[in-house]
């Protein structure tokens, strides 16, 4: 083997299998891990049965499969503690594990880990839940839809949704400081994380779990195990920030041409409504496609297919006729002006749901239609329009016959600019041939603009690569730090968001 930059290192199969053995065997034997870790969480907290373990070493996207030797389901975070210590002492991977939805793998084993995936999804009592203080707390395991629908009897709301609600779960969510269709007015899951209690490397409990809206005890804890995607720590509880209900919404569908004519639509609606607009999602008509052809009940909002979409969501507390009346006074103005070309308001609760279907359902449709590069990028709010026509542009040029599906989160500066291979090739053989040029072409577009080539999804095990190519040594300096001074022995989720220089750690 050879190392020589971070992004060229590479060990063969049979070496990163070699190593994994001999990891185990230098501290223990395979079987004495198992019984120590049944020991402890008793037999029904641990498999090593193939058939129940393979579904959680698959990452969503179906492009990694882990090695584990056992998925092990803690009750209660004394089991996460005693899982945690037989894994230092024995010197075996933790993977940390939620729903599995994530979009970077960071949440399965590496091929030749040979890890202890550890699910959370057993832990997910609700702890308490305090209106006056507008905060709840739940355990880590606690979905995220279970959230809200908690929130909701006490008459309050967690601003924080996406596609895969009824999946994922508080712990991943704060783990990848998740985004999703509210940031633009309630920020990401760090802004709404008051506390967070975790068990960290050394089997330590950090009982981080206030309330408090002010605290300058020195460095942020919370903050640093927010993102870490496990890396620091397995989160085994956290606090929540609620704010109050606003049971009144209006969700309107607009067509229009450009994505420039898009900003400048939201930036007149907050300009009329404030911040009663809490979601502007824009959909290109190449997403919209595949999701009218794909998924089930689904159809087309406006009379004519527009090259852009974009779905918006208005939130009020009270008077939904006066926030109606003023969405459409503003609605048509802008139409007026012809920033936008047509507009649909849903009349109905389930007319809201079934446009929202047709945004949340992209990334869905998107995988069964085939491979995608996906590109999780950020730039600034007011270059992003532009960003989106000319990165499309360039890649469609430089590639040709790739299809540019450039959907999401418009108003924070954040779309996912995912690539597809030309109609008719052979997917898997275009990606295995160009979607690295593919990668690094857009990930440069991006970085020459200012941004982040991981706006909400992370790093995980499949932006690693490209992170240690385009990261600034400093940045990536004070995180290897950060993860030597916490997890010295390199237990927590390894090989994944930080890239560690010519070892078998970043293959
Ligand atoms: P997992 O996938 O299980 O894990 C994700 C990471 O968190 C891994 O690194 C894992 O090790 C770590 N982790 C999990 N639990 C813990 C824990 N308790 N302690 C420490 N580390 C932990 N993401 C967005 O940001 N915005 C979106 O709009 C969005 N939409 C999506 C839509 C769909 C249809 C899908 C499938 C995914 C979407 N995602 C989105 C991605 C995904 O839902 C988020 O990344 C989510 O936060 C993952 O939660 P999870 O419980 O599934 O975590
Ligand atoms: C979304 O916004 C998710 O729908 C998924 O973040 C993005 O599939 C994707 O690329
Ligand atoms: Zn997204």
């Amino acid at each position: 083997m050879i190392c020589g930059s971070v992004a060229s290192c590479r060990l063969t199969e049979d070496e990163l299998a070699a190593r994994a053995v001999a990891a185990i065997v230098g501290a223990m034997t395979q079987d004495a891990i198992l019984e120590r870790l049944s020991a402890a969480l008793g037999p029904k907290g641990v498999t090593a049965d193939n058939e129940t373990l393979a579904p959680w070493l698959t990452d969503w996207r179906g492009r990694i499969t882990g090695s584990a030797i056992a998925l092990v389901s803690p009750k209660n975070r004394e089991e996460v503690q005693s899982v945690v210590r037989i894994a230092g002492e024995a010197g075996v991977p933790i993977v940390p594990q939620g729903g599995n939805t994530g979009m970077v793998a960071g949440g399965v084993p590496r091929p030749h880990d040979q890890a202890i995936l550890l699910s959370l999804r057993k832990m997910d009592a609700i702890r308490s839940v305090d209106p006056g203080d507008n905060s709840i707390t739940v355990e880590a395991g606690t979905i995220l839809s279970r959230v809200h629908a908690t929130a909701a009897e006490h008459d309050r709301r967690f601003p924080l949704s996406l596609g895969a609600k009824d999946s994922a779960t508080v712990g991943g969510l704060i783990a990848t400081n998740a985004g999703g269709t509210q940031v633009l007015r309630f920020g990401s899951m760090r802004a709404l994380t008051l506390g967070i209690e975790a068990v960290l490397p050394d089997g330590s409990l950090f009982e981080g779990l206030s309330t408090l809206r002010k605290d300058n005890r020195g460095y942020d804890l919370r903050q640093l195990l927010a993102g870490a995607e496990g890396t620091l720590g397995v989160i085994t509880a956290a606090s929540l920030r609620l704010v109050p209900a606003a049971p009144h919404r209006c969700v309107a569908w607009l067509g229009l041409e450009t994505a420039p004519n898009a900003l400048a639509t939201l930036r007149r609606l907050e300009a009329a409504l404030g911040d009663a607009v809490e979601s502007f999602e824009l959909v290109p008509e190449a997403a919209l496609a595949l999701v009218l052809q794909h998924i089930a009940d689904t159809r087309a909002p406006l009379e004519k297919a527009h090259r852009w979409n974009v779905l918006v969501e208005l939130r009020a507390a009270s008077d939904p006729e006066g926030l109606r009346t003023r969405f459409e006074t503003a609605l048509g103005e802008i139409l007026s002006t012809g920033l936008i070309a047509d507009a649909a308001i849903a009349e109905s609760e389930a007319q809201a749901d079934a446009l929202w279907k047709l945004r949340e359902t992209i990334a869905e449709a998107e995988r069964i239609d085939g491979m995608a590069a996906k590109h999780d990028v950020s730039v600034p709010v007011s270059a992003m329009p532009d960003f989106v026509e000319d990165a499309t542009k360039a890649v469609e040029q430089r590639f040709a016959g790739a299809r540019v599906v450039a959907f999401g989160h418009l108003g924070d500066g954040n779309v996912h600019f995912n690539v597809r291979a030309p109609a008719g090739a052979d997917d898997k053989a275009w990606f295995a041939e160009t979607g690295g040029a593919v990668n690094r072409f857009v990930h440069d577009l991006t970085h020459a603009a200012g941004g982040s080539l991981s706006a909400e999804h992370g790093i995980g095990q499949l932006k690693l690569a490209e992170f240690a190519r385009l990261a600034d040594p400093a940045r990536l300096a004070a995180l290897r730090a950060i993860k030597q001074a916490l997890d010295p022995g390199n237990i927590m989720n390894p090989g994944k968001l930080i890239p560690l220089d010519n070892s078998a750690e970043n293959p």
